[in-house]
Formats: C-alpha cells, structure tokens, sequence
C-alpha cells in the first residue's frame, strides 16, 4: 500500500491535518485548473490512497479565481487523439472520479468561478459542493463540438436531471448564485466557502469512520440498484454498520439522557 508521503504529485497539492482532514488543492492556476492527463492521474493516486490512510474527510479545493476549466483543450488538441486514446483518457477519468464517490471517505468541494465541462465533472463527484460568491456552473462542451467524457451524463444528470442538463450543453446556459442551489448543483452557497467546507469536515470526522464509509459509498451504490437489491444492500450494510462497537457509547449516551438532543439551534 501506497503511503501519502510517497505521492509523487506536480500538479496538485495535498496535506494532512493532525486530525485527518485532507486538503487535494488543484494548483495549476495559470492554466485555470485544466485538467491534463497528469492531473486526472494524479487524482486516481491521491483518492486510492487517502481512504487506505485512515483520512477522515478531504477538502477538494484549487488554487486561483477559478475551481477548474475542465478539460485541458490545449493538451486534447496538441495529442490529437484518436477515439480510442480518448476512450482510454476517459476511462482514466472514471477511475479518478469511482475512486472519489465510492470511497468511503466524505470530500467536500470548496467551488469559485468556473465549474465548468470536466470541473463540473470534478465537482459532482464530491459528496458535498460549497460555492462561495461568483461561483458559475457550465457544460460548454457542445459549443466546444465535444461531449462529456468524465462521468456528467450520470452525476450532472442525477443532481439537476437530465433536461436540465441537455438545455446546458444545447444552450451554454450557466447556472450561478441562489438557482445553482435551487437546481441542485451546489448544496451550499456561502460568503467563504472555505470556512464553511471545513466546519462541514470536521463535523463530519466526529462520526465513526464506519459510518461515514457507508454514508460516502453505499449510498451510490445503492442507487445503481434495483429498488429490491438496493433494500438488500442497506439491510446488510446497516446490519454491520449499527452493530460497530464505535456506536456503542453514544447510544448509552442516549440511553442514559447524556447524548445532544437532534433539534436546531437557537
Ligand atoms: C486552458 C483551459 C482549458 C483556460 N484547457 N487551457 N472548458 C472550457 O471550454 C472552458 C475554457 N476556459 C475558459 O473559458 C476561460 O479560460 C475561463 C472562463 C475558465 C477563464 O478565463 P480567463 O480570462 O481567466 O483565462 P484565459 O485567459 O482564458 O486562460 C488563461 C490560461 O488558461 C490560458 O493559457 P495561456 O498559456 O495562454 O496563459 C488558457 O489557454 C488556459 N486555459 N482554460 C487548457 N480548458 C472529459 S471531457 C470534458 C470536456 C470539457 O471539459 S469541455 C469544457 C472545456
């Protein structure tokens, strides 16, 4: 097994919190955060070692004015790909995105100024989407005479649906402000981003990594299913899950009147 300290990243910056709070920084800001074949790689290496290393929650997040541009068109032009290199640098894009959402590990999106093609594509794969002021929501690759390759015909559509999605790319619309919230697009649109994504990781590495595994896999899993294979997988993941010695004390917390109440505050 690969450890974090073995990396060997270029393209992305990625640190460790004492408390096992990951920051993946996109840090090609000069070129917007294109995402070139190193980057897509260098994705699949972070996210299938940060869950092995026992890291409770990652803030997906870049460096510059913009989240990502998506596909890097100057290196897609330059390698003049074939279909089949293309299928290939696609599939490599799957890996890096599965490897994201089916994890276990909860990753938060910190999101500014361009969500757009394959940073969109970036973004819908993290189980939470924070977009602070001037975040803008696009899938451009019709006007580019492209298509989606990295997975937005499957987690684009199921966040705002597909009619939606197909009216983006007909039409270059872009989504911004409190009708990117309302669209699904982002759950979250806040003045700083930043500070809200980390309150939402360290909320979310107080529960027991257990839970948070099932809660950052199975529930895509599950939506893959057939309604009564997905009642199956439930019952034998919540079989192991509700049973954790990890969940114990806090139910004799409740039990015993000691545990927080769930109601909101103030
Ligand atoms: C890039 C890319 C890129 C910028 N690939 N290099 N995505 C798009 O169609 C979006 C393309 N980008 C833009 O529309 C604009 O760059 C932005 C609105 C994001 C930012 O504008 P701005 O004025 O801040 O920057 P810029 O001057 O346009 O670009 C600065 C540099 O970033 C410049 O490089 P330089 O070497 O000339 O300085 C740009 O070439 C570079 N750059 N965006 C490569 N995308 C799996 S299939 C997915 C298919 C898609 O993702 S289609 C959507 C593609």
């Amino acid at each position: 097994m690969r450890n974090i300290a073995d990396l060997k990243l270029a393209n992305i910056l990625l640190e460790v919190t004492d408390d096992g709070i990951a920051t993946v920084t996109l840090n090609r800001p000069d070129k917007r955060n294109a995402l070139d074949l190193a980057t897509i790689d260098e994705l699949v290496d972070i996210f299938t070692t940060l869950p092995r290393a026992g890291v409770k929650a990652a803030i997906l997040q870049a460096k510059g004015d913009h989240f990502s541009a998506g596909l890097d068109l100057v290196e897609h032009h330059r390698e003049n790909r074939s279909a089949g290199d293309f299928m290939h640098v696609c599939l490599r894009w799957h890996e890096a995105f599965n490897k994201m959402e089916y994890g276990g590990v909860p990753v938060i999106a910190v999101l500014k100024g361009a969500v757009v093609g394959g940073g969109l594509e970036l973004a819908s794969a993290a189980h939470i989407r924070v977009a602070g002021p001037g975040t803008y929501f696009g899938l451009p690759e019709g006007q580019r005479g492209l298509f989606t390759g990295g997975g937005a015909t499957i987690r684009v559509a199921d966040l705002i649906g597909k009619a939606r999605m197909i009216d983006m790319m007909l039409s270059g619309r872009l989504y911004r402000g409190q009708e990117a919230v309302d669209v699904g697009l982002c759950q979250y649109l806040v003045e700083d981003a930043e500070a809200t994504a980390w309150d939402i990781a360290r909320n979310a590495a107080r529960n027991p990594p257990l839970s948070n595994f099932a809660i950052c896999s199975a529930i895509s899993h599950m939506q893959n299913m057939s309604g009564l294979d997905a009642a199956y997988a439930e019952a034998v993941v919540a079989g192991v899950v509700n049973t954790q010695e990890a969940a114990k004390a806090r139910l004799e917390a409740f039990t015993t009147g000691k545990a927080d109440k769930i109601k909101p505050q103030g």
